[in-house]
């Protein structure tokens, strides 16, 4: 039995789709099932209706949802935090799934993400924050949005590669993060769509000199590794190896320091005391150094194996 449905009801639909907030939606959900013709053909469909309602009813009524959409104090944790930022439906919430191989929301339709949603990203020994966020808009940012921003080590600006609003995804974006100190990496996803190609040489031609730029497909897995291992490059950290005098080296978890850390940042990340009592420290760096001795002031490197003599 066919639904005949009226006009209106398409015209409703159509309406729900472009929907913004779960209000709207739910309120022209409701216009469509006043709408509908309650018959035999329409039994499928006023199912569906009844479903969507209810969902979306349950999701209004989460108080975390409502009242506060999300808290001020996500905990530090991991080697370092990064913020994924940018418009409606760029693919933030995918990626989030993909580099940390994990299922949360991601939809058709935008606004899904109303809160940050935190995940732990692997990379090599380490493991980083990711922080997926609301979609960024025309409105004024949230404050404690800015918060989290000025908390990140990076930013992930992510735009849509296959969109012809990519440029303005890029503006909403920089404009956010005026005056904002932060390091930004630019991520064009959706690199499967077509057009892509041609976006982003426009979004090189502009922005290469202020940002970098990665391309993506977080749908289609291409670029994932690459992305990752930019982030860990961007974010600016040595992992540092410890290793205990007269014993074989047993490569535990690293020490996480900032480029440019001293071997007595090291030490001081182990304790204060143990870093007052240091005597000398003996150091390995590949095939150049395997032992040597050397002072507090020492910097070090990447994949460094200290030997603190106290
Ligand atoms: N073609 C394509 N679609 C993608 C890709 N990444 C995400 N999407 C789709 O884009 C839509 C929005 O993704 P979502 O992660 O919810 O975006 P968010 O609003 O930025 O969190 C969903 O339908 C995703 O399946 C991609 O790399 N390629
Ligand atoms: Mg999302």
């Amino acid at each position: 039995m066919p639904a005949n449905l009226p006009p209106q009801y398409y015209e409703a639909e159509e309406r729900y789709r472009r929907a913004r907030t779960i209000e709207e939606k739910l309120r022209i959900l409701k216009e469509m099932w006043a709408i509908m013709p309650k018959h035999k053909g329409t039994d499928k469909l006023q199912g569906e209706l009844k479903a969507k309602i209810s969902r979306l009813k349950k999701e209004i009524s989460k108080p975390s949802l409502r009242k506060k959409s999300y808290s001020f104090h996500i905990p530090k944790q991991g080697a370092a935090r990064v913020v994924l930022l940018g418009a409606p439906n760029t693919g933030k919430s995918k990626i989030l799934n993909v580099l940390t191989n994990t299922t949360s929301e991601v939809a058709d339709y935008p606004f899904t993400t109303r809160e940050p949603l935190v995940g732990m990203m692997s990379f090599e020994d380490i493991k980083i924050q990711l922080i997926d966020t609301p979609p960024l808009t025309e409105e004024a940012i949230d404050p404690r949005l800015k918060e989290i921003i000025q908390s990140a080590d990076l930013i992930l600006l992510i735009v849509d590669l296959g969109s012809e609003e990519i440029l303005e995804q890029m503006e909403i974006g920089l404009k956010k993060l005026k005056e904002q100190n932060v390091k930004v990496l630019i991520v064009g996803n959706k690199e499967d769509l077509p057009g892509s190609k041609e976006h982003r040489e426009i979004l090189k031609d502009l922005y290469k000199e202020r940002f970098p730029l990665i391309s993506i497909s977080a749908k289609e897995l291409k670029g994932i590794e690459e992305l990752k291992r930019k982030i860990y490059e961007k974010i600016d950290i040595i992992r540092v190896y410890t290793k205990a005098p007269g014993k074989a080296f047993d490569k535990g978890e690293p020490i996480i320091l900032r480029k440019g850390d001293k071997v007595l940042d090291a030490a001081l990340s182990i304790h204060k005391d143990f870093a007052h009592r240091l005597k000398y420290t003996r150091m390995w760096r590949g095939n150049k150094f395997k032992g040597k001795r050397v002072e507090k002031e020492e910097i070090l490197e990447d994949k460094d194996i200290v030997e603190f003599h106290i």
